[in-house]
């Protein structure tokens, strides 16, 4: 629990220096007072937490410091991650163990295929908000639990991209399906699905394009996909995740709704957390399209991507510890 908990502190640390700086050792355990209620508010607003989470923030430690006078820089720390938990409530997204019978049992043996469907995630996203690298990321991570994963190389569009993902199979050892650069994506995107079929495995995850000769193109092409996909299963993509770039802040929501409108997105994936001082962005991202967050990513590296917990991010934000 612990590490994970580092993980989420070490990937934010940006946002929670920014905060730091500008409440000058408030969580360290000063006490509140006029001035440092100001450098919180101006902290939470640089942080990209937005005016409603802000406000309800500072409410309720005023509140707070009303009834108490001698109300600490810590204990305003614990108001104000509650409330982020509160606010977070139904963000968390989870992904259920489908792996099953058909996981290794203790003897490392597998059993035979039972002939049920492998489930889809199919990422999507505007270019460079990091969907090929999260692919690979899940699909190491999902293999680690045990679970059986395909990634489908479906972003045929960009020459390139097709070969990133192959040395990332190739590097984190994933089973891949791909075919080059101008193919058709949802051929691609159908062979994967058979051949995760085939094999009894329990996942199949499709990268896709994030951009074509135009916008109404690309919504087309992730439709037709969907279209394909479904001759096979007519409930897949059982997911159709939106990974948006973190540090993007408030302008990923309107690119949220294009995408939701189109494909009814069941999650989001918020990506280079690490890389932003404007972290919390992702409150308002939650606020306004109320979509899970299944997974955050705070580092280049495999591991660096983590299941989101409100819990964590909110004691980190607020310099608590585990
Ligand atoms: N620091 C950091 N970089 C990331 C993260 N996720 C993706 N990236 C980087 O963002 C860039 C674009 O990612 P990519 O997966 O190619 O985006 P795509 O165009 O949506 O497929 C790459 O350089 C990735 O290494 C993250 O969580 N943290
Ligand atoms: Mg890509």
């Amino acid at each position: 629990m612990f590490s994970i908990f580092k993980k989420f502190k070490d990937g934010l640390t940006k946002t929670v220096a920014a905060i730091a700086a500008k409440t000058h050792g408030l969580f360290g355990g000063r006490k509140i007072d006029a001035a440092s209620l100001g450098e919180l508010e101006e902290a939470l607003y640089t942080a990209d937490f937005g005016v409603e989470t802000t406000t309800e923030i500072l409410a309720e430690i005023k509140a707070a410091y009303r009834k108490d006078p001698e109300l600490k820089g810590q204990q305003a720390a614990v108001i104000g991650a509650a409330v982020l938990r509160r606010v977070l409530t139904g963000a968390e997204g989870r992904l259920p163990d489908v792996g099953g019978s058909l996981s290794p049992d203790s003897s490392g043996h597998k059993a035979p295929p039972t002939g049920k469907n492998p489930m889809v995630i199919a990422m999507i996203g505007v270019n460079g908000s990091g969907k090929t690298t999260t692919t690979a990321k899940l699909a190491h991570r999902l293999k680690g639990e045990g679970q059986t994963v395909i990634v489908a190389a479906c972003d045929t569009f960009r020459a390139a991209a097709v070969e990133q993902l192959k040395s990332w199979a190739d590097r984190l050892k994933i089973e891949i399906v791909a075919s080059h650069t101008g193919a058709d994506s949802a051929a691609v995107a159908f062979d994967a699905w058979q051949a995760a079929k085939a094999r009894g495995h329990d996942w199949l995850i499709v990268d896709t394009a994030g951009r074509l000769h135009t916008k109404g193109n690309l919504m087309e092409e992730l439709a037709k996909i969907r279209r394909v996909l479904q001759k096979n299963d007519p409930t897949a993509p059982q997911h159709r995740w939106l990974v948006v770039d973190g540090s993007l802040g408030a302008n990923s929501i309107e690119q949220a709704k294009v995408f939701h409108q189109s494909f009814g997105l069941t999650g989001l994936i918020v990506t280079k957390l690490d890389g932003t001082s404007r972290g919390g962005a992702i409150v308002g991202i939650y606020r306004q399209l109320k979509i899970p967050i299944y997974f955050i990513g705070l580092g280049e590296q495999p591991d660096d991507l983590q299941p989101f917990s409100a819990d964590n991010y909110a004691r980190a934000v607020f310099g608590l510890e585990a």
